[in-house]
């Protein structure tokens, strides 16, 4: 630090995870932090919803708006007029929920189900192991096949791609199973290009080689599964040529992958967040873990389901007891932003909404009907933030946040085993304040009375650190103040569903029936549109508008398989109109052979400024949620009408 400004940001070389390696993304965190866009001060909108107008006001004069707001509604008996939409913007436990979930809960308030990111596949997973603990991805450096399923590593998850390549270098077979040929895929020793959402036919001829091969484990199926009759039931429902037609994959290679799962062990599936933004995401999750649940790859160190930690953390340490009232609050699937925020009979509507570490103009879904919410004039959005994103730009009062650099937090992880302290290595900018000061004070304005808030950030920590698991025997503030990371004290090589039981009612692993669901069709001319996370220094929707975080060209652009293209007269770098019945775009088109034919993919995580209609992929695609609420939107469940544009349509243009 120098000044106040921090000069030099590395990573620590004896971190077992990343090797001392930042990511793309983060290597320039620091100008992120010192970036002349900061907002640093509390901004009140002074002209028409979303044009950007503000101007500066004093703290005080922001948190009393926001007081007398709530408190108006509070008189009225309207607390469920208010709702809170915050997200994955940090992943430290405590910047992320610890006291603004208290705040929100002890008001009353509505809620959000926070289920964009990893909720389907935790419930497709537990569906087969009750809690859905997957190995230490660190130990897939054992595993001799390594199957990336629906996961962009290279891309998405760089610090386990050293450990891909050690396990290589020992002779183990990558494979990847993805509709799209990704920067992955091209690194892998086989690939497997699967009909889009087909992931469940795959894994019942998976099973059904196995069986006709006598390649699975019979020990361990009758000892440690349930409901295996049932599964051969839906095994034997279908054909290995069915399947193949279902997948487009060849059945020598559907037969060889099998062989390989079985008999070149330890055999490891890796998967993320991709399959499980489908209709069916729940039921290709679910697939995914019966494979070693069937050849019983579990046994083996390295061997298993690889998929995010998150649960580790969770279940070592302590959490607060949410207030009993909590369960009976009004919840919505955060998906459905854009519906709850424009729906005209909704009682109470919704008429203060309350955003941090999110941007839902960009990561949600139905964008179209997002914006026409946040255009609401009868609705007051506060929006906490470090930078003018496309939902500050909505907001009538923006707050500036803090970032990692200037505040306290303990960080768990979604890919390893590490709990590390977030130290601020400077004070905060300008008048940027963390989210638990932000709650703090509004709770006090409020008259909320819950020791939470009376506690410090190191206090909450402490709190959250006091936990009598296990794991966390070793691990105190003092020594993350010293080490910076310790690793839970998950036994080194430890097994899930063998060294401890599965959670399930039995703690047996769940077989039983599974059937391939396929999503709706397209219609006639439609390409399925993917949205994936495509550029290397995007983070969601942290960098869209960094230029210097942008590809090069430095634009949004739609990917089309050739066959595609030819068919619309499309040649690559002309402008195409995308649309369907939530939206259109205007961009321009890139030939990608990478894809398969009917497939089209647009990044995720630009903002919405780049396009004609001021609108980014989101405007297309599909926020459809499982029917019980639980659960991600079936974002690649989208479908598109592409065509060729002469020059750019003058409707539609929007100037906000
Ligand atoms: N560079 C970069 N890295 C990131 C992020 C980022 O924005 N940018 N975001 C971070 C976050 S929040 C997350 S959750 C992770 C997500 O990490 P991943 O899950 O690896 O990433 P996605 O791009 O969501 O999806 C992965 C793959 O799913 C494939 N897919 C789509 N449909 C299907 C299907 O039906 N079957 C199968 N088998 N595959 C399918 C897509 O083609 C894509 O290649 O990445 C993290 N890392
Ligand atoms: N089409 C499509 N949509 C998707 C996805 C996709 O693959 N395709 N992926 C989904 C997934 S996996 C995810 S995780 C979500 C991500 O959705 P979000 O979590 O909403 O998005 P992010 O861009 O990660 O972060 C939002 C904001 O948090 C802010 N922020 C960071 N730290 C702090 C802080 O300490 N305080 C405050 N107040 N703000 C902070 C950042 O400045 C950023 O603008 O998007 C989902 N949406
Ligand atoms: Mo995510």
């Amino acid at each position: 630090m120098s000044n106040g400004r921090a000069v030099s940001l590395r990573g620590n070389t004896e971190h077992p995870t990343t090797r001392g390696q930042l990511c793309p993304k983060v290597n320039r965190y620091l100008e992120r932090v010192h970036h002349p866009d900061r907002i640093l001060q509390p901004l009140a909108r002074s002209g028409p919803k979303g044009s950007g107008s503000f101007e500066p006001i004093g703290w005080n004069e922001a948190m009393a708006r926001i007081a007398d707001r709530m408190a108006v509604l509070r008189d009225a008996g309207r607390t469920e007029a208010i709702l809170p939409y915050s997200f994955d913007g940090t992943q430290g436990v405590i910047q992320k929920g610890v006291l603004s979930d208290r705040f929100f809960a002890l008001l009353g308030t509505s809620d959000v189900h926070r289920h964009l990111c990893g909720v389907t596949a935790w419930l497709g997973a537990a569906d087969v192991s009750g809690a859905p603990f997957g190995i230490d991805p660190l130990e897939l450096s054992h595993a001799r096949t390594i199957v990336l399923w629906g996961t962009n590593t290279y891309h998405t998850n760089r610090h386990l791609w050293p450990v891909i390549e050690e396990a290589r270098a020992k002779g183990a077979c990558i494979v990847v199973v993805d509709p799209v040929h990704t920067p992955t895929a091209r690194r892998a020793d086989e690939y497997l290009q699967l009909k889009p959402g087909s992931d469940v036919a795959l894994v019942l001829g998976l099973i059904g080689v196995l069986r006709r091969d006598g390649l699975l484990d019979q020990e361990w199926i009758a000892n440690h599964t349930r409901g295996w009759d049932e599964l051969v039931a839906s095994v034997d429902s279908v054909t290995l040529e069915g399947i193949s037609d279902e997948t487009g994959i060849a059945v020598e290679r559907i037969e060889w992958l099998a062989r390989q799962f079985a008999t070149q062990r330890p055999a490891a599936v890796r998967s993320l967040v991709g399959p499980e933004h489908r209709g069916n995401g729940r039921d290709i999750m679910r697939a995914i873990a019966l494979l070693p649940a069937v050849t019983g790859a579990w046994r083996d160190v390295g061997g298993g389901l690889a998929r995010s930690t998150q649960i580790y953390f969770e279940t070592a340490l302590n959490s607060p007891t949410p207030p009993t009232s909590d369960g009976q609050r009004r919840r919505f699937n955060m998906a459905d932003l854009g519906a709850v925020l424009t729906d005209k009979d909704l009682d109470p509507p919704i008429e203060l909404l309350f955003v941090h570490n999110s941007n839902p103009a960009v990561i949600c879904p139905d964008q179209n009907r997002v914006i026409d919410g946040l255009r609401r004039e009868d609705l007051f959005t506060v929006v906490s933030e470090q930078f003018m994103t496309d939902t500050a730009r909505y907001a009538d009062l923006v707050l500036p946040a803090t970032t990692q650099l200037e505040h306290l937090d303990l960080g768990i992880a979604w890919g390893h085993l590490f709990l590390s302290l977030n130290q601020p290595a400077i004070e905060p900018l300008g008048e940027a304040r963390p989210n638990t000061e932000v709650f703090r004070r509004l709770a006090r304005s409020l008259g909320l009375d819950d020791p939470l808030f009376t506690r410090t950030d190191e206090e909450l920590i402490r709190g959250l650190l006091d936990s009598d698991h296990p794991w966390m025997r070793g691990i105190t503030y003092e020594r993350l103040e010293q080490r910076t990371w310790l690793r839970l004290g998950v036994p080194e090589g430890f097994r899930p569903n063998v060294d401890a039981l599965p959670a399930t009612e039995h703690g047996r692993l769940e077989l039983g029936a599974l059937a391939h669901r396929p999503s709706r069709a397209g219609q006639v001319g439609q390409l399925m549109l993917l949205s994936r996370k495509q550029h290397l220094r995007f983070l969601n929707a942290n960098y869209g508008g960094f230029t210097d975080h942008f590809p090069d060209p430095p634009q949004p652009r739609i990917e089309l398989h050739p066959d595609d293209a030819a068919a619309r007269g499309i040649d690559g770098g002309d402008l195409v109109q995308v649309s369907n019945e939530r939206g259109t775009l205007t961009i321009e088109a890139v030939i990608s052979s990478d894809l398969q034919p009917g497939l089209a993919s647009m990044a995720f995580g630009w903002w919405n400024r780049h396009t004609p209609q001021a609108r980014s992929v989101n405007a297309l695609s599909n926020p459809t949620t499982p029917a019980d609420g639980r659960g991600s939107a079936a974002f690649h469940d989208t479908w598109v009408f592409v065509q060729r544009l002469t020059e750019l349509p003058t409707s539609g243009v929007r100037t906000d």
